[in-house]
């Protein structure tokens, strides 16, 4: 398939340069020449790559990445700009948490020589097909990492959320943020479901072995409630665990919405029958949240981590941050508050009365064999405090 690629610069120069370069290897090329006009023709941004400038006019690359982040888009983001590097490196890091895929920084005067090789040398070049998929499932190239949740009233870590890593032998690690869409058009999403549950609950029997008694979050797309079998699977995949599903949280991602609520109930329900706790995903974001923790049987909210990665120097994010955790409470819910960064995050967050939260503060996902270093190293040291 050929790679599509859009120029978002006001400079008809590089617009032209660009589009010879990108051209040579192998893409369609579109240009914009800022913000205005792809408020206007979003279609513009169904594309693979993004050269974007950060002096547009009016507008700037960052008012772009704001938009290109509240269309949570897969795109991959090449910053190309006159700009300084002090403003590039912030350009790029401001995307990078609210979770884009950012390339870099090229500098203008270095396109010529610099996109080319660059293109070449980036892994992301070939994006995986679904028999790419099926062949990483089936060859083991999926792996999980585990993310440590903590409990903030007390520091302790109470639990991990499983999060699947597709490590490929030529490739390199592939992101999530481009295979899970992927599995989710071609309705491999149940398969990898039931592959990655069925790790994380061994993983878990392995550390209940130890004496750990860690929690487990594991993500279901809404697409698994309507596989034909989901609740027949389900039961032959935990017998093996049975006696062990409490502190098991199926956490319900938002990435596509549901369409009957009543089938939905029932499948989620018959799962939480068997012991499993039904957890929200990146609340606030997305599709119909509100109706769908009203309509359907959550055990926990958890808030998204674009609120919460700006709750401490933000106000808009700060009151919804606050708000959502009052309605979780209200509504009888656990609160997790997703993507903590920073302490003052973490003491807003747990003053207001969230009961746990997970972030870079405390770790990043890890492989299995990391997490249990780290583990031990926690448990050795006393707790962490602000
Ligand atoms: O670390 P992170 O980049 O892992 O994950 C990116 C996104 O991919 C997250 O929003 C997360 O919900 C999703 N994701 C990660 N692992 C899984 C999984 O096992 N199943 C599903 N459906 N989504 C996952
Ligand atoms: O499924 P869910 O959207 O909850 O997945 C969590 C996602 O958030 C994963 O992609 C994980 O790597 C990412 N993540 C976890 N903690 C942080 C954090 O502190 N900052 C940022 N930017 N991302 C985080
Ligand atoms: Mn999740």
């Amino acid at each position: 398939m050929t790679q599509r690629a859009l120029i978002i610069d006001d400079d008809n120069e590089i617009q032209t340069l660009g589009q010879l370069l990108l051209g040579r290897c192998g893409y369609t090329v579109t240009t914009a020449s800022g913000l205005g006009e792809l408020a206007r023709q979003p279609a513009l941004l169904d594309t693979d790559l993004i050269l974007l400038d950060f002096d547009l006019g009016e507008f700037t690359g960052l008012h772009v990445i704001e938009y290109l982040d509240d269309l949570r888009l897969d795109a991959a983001i090449l910053l190309v700009s006159g700009c300084g590097e002090t403003t590039a490196n912030e350009v790029v890091r401001f995307g990078r948490t609210s979770g884009l895929r950012m390339l870099g920084f090229l500098p203008k005067a270095a396109l010529a020589t610099r996109l080319v090789p660059l293109l070449r040398h980036l892994s992301w070049h070939k994006p995986p097909t679904a028999d790419d998929l099926a062949a990483a499932m089936r060859q083991e190239h999926l792996f999980l990492a585990y993310q440590p949740q903590r409990e903030l009233p007390s520091g302790r870590i109470i639990g991990v959320e499983a999060l699947v890593r597709w490590r490929d032998p030529q490739q390199g690690l592939v992101s999530p943020d481009r295979f899970i869409p992927l599995a989710e058009q071609s309705q491999q999403i149940v398969e990898l479901t039931w592959h990655v549950l069925e790790r994380a609950l061994a993983q878990r029997d392995r550390w209940l072995a130890c004496g750990w008694s860690l929690e487990m979050a594991v993500n279901i797309s809404p697409l698994l409630l309507k596989a034909p079998d989901a609740i027949a699977k389900f039961d032959r995949l935990i017998a093996p665990h049975a006696e062990n599903l409490h502190g098991v949280t199926l956490e319900l991602t938002e990435s596509s919405g549901i369409d009957c609520f009543g089938y939905a109930r029932h499948v989620l329900a018959a799962l939480r029958e068997r012991g499993c706790r039904l957890s929200l995903d990146d609340f606030g974001t997305g599709y119909s949240s509100m109706t769908q923790l009203y309509r359907l049987p959550f055990d926990e909210l958890k808030l998204d981590r674009s609120f919460v990665s700006r709750c401490d120097h933000d106000r808009g994010a700060r009151a919804i941050t606050l708000a959502t955790v009052d309605l979780g409470r209200r509504l009888g819910l656990e609160v997790v508050a997703e993507g903590i960064e920073t302490w003052p995050q973490h003491d807003l967050l747990r003053d207001a009365g969230c009961h746990r939260g997970q972030g870079y503060l405390f770790a990043r996902p890890m492989a299995a064999m990391e997490f249990d270093r780290w583990y031990r190293q926690q448990a050795a040291l006393p707790l962490l405090t602000a």
